[in-house]
């Protein structure tokens, strides 16, 4: 009788632990990640550099806008453009664009994406000083990370994430001063992402987090945790890095931090409040640290765009959304 009784203690123990076990794996239900088509984001920073420089007040410019808005609208985005005339550090006018694409318009819990579309004006980092005057194609600089967005767009439209993903193309980021230009403040730079922040699409709009991707298509790209999105949203940094990590991407995103780079994700922190972070280009190697050596140059073009890195990038971000 004894022998018995404990018998079904036994059992119904190890049944208990078996059931619990197969409690947590429900609760964990993974998520089915559409994979993400590096050719198909390549044509889309193709398609962009095509267009030709895009310097706010050309028709360049014009051309590009209507085709990110036209192709946000087509993968079933719910599109706003947001145009304002902006005053740059020279006093330039600047007809600007920010063009925003809204997933699952009506949801409460919302994940911002975003990168600057816009091509800056002057090639004031080139070697040689006759092309210092001459605008940048802008494919890494610019291009790479629309490119990467509208990309992650298309999967949205496959497969629509459980939660609002706003993807936002920020114009006039790159109209700040030229180095030598004297007593030019840094907020010269990212003027369509300030105007924005002060007057966001949707009266109180904001989303858990934010994720910025700028110079995100090099080959051989390394992405480190900069000091600004340590600031504000270290959590965010961990979510990224670590999911890139299991996901066999640390030679893209490495586990070191680099100091603070004024970027697109500065106001959105600051300004916006929503805690964002900034993948972003960067060489980490003494001498020859910095942007790349054809950043701000006339060499951003197709030629140092690389598929492998925009699939890093691509996949890791994708994973991100599709597990909020
Ligand atoms: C500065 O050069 C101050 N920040 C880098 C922002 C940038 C320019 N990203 C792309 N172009
Ligand atoms: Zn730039």
């Amino acid at each position: 009788m004894k022998k018995i009784f404990i018998f079904i203690a036994f059992f119904s123990i190890v049944i208990s632990c078996a059931n619990k076990s197969q409690q947590q794996t429900e609760d964990k239900k993974p998520v089915n990640v559409p994979t993400f088509n590096a050719d198909s984001a390549y044509y889309f920073v193709k398609t962009q550099v095509d267009f030709g420089a895009r310097v706010p007040n050309t028709e360049a410019h014009r051309q590009c806008a209507a085709y990110l808005s036209q192709t946000l609208k087509r993968f079933g985005a719910e599109v706003i453009e947001q145009r304002t005339v902006l005053t740059a550090f020279n006093d330039d006018k600047l007809n600007a664009v920010n063009i925003i694409g809204s997933f699952n318009p009506e949801s409460s819990n919302r994940v911002l994406l975003f990168a600057h579309w816009d091509s800056r004006p002057w090639a004031d980092n080139d070697p040689d000083p006759a092309n210092h005057k001459t605008p940048v194609m802008a494919a890494n600089d610019g291009a790479s990370g629309v490119g990467v967005l509208l990309e992650m767009a298309r999967q949205f439209s496959i497969q629509k994430p459980e939660i609002g993903v706003d993807i936002i193309f920020f114009d006039a980021e790159d109209y700040g001063a030229p180095q030598n230009h004297p007593g030019a403040s840094e907020d010269a730079w990212c003027l369509g992402t300030q105007y924005w922040a002060n007057n966001p699409h949707k009266a109180g709009y904001t989303a858990e987090f934010g994720i910025l991707l700028d110079m995100v298509g090099a080959p051989n790209a390394t992405f480190y945790k900069e000091e600004f999105s340590m600031y504000y949203a270290a959590g965010i940094v961990e979510k990224v890095w670590s999911m890139a990590a299991k996901l066999g991407f640390s030679n893209y995103f490495r586990d070191e931090k680099i100091g603070a780079i004024t970027d697109d994700h500065v106001y959105v922190n600051k300004i916006a409040g929503i805690p964002s972070i900034d993948i972003i280009q960067y060489r980490n190697e003494g001498q020859n640290s910095g942007f790349g050596h054809y950043w701000h140059t006339v060499n951003d073009t197709m030629e140092n765009i690389d598929k492998n890195t925009l699939f890093a990038v691509g996949t890791t971000v994708m994973h991100v959304v599709y597990n909020e």
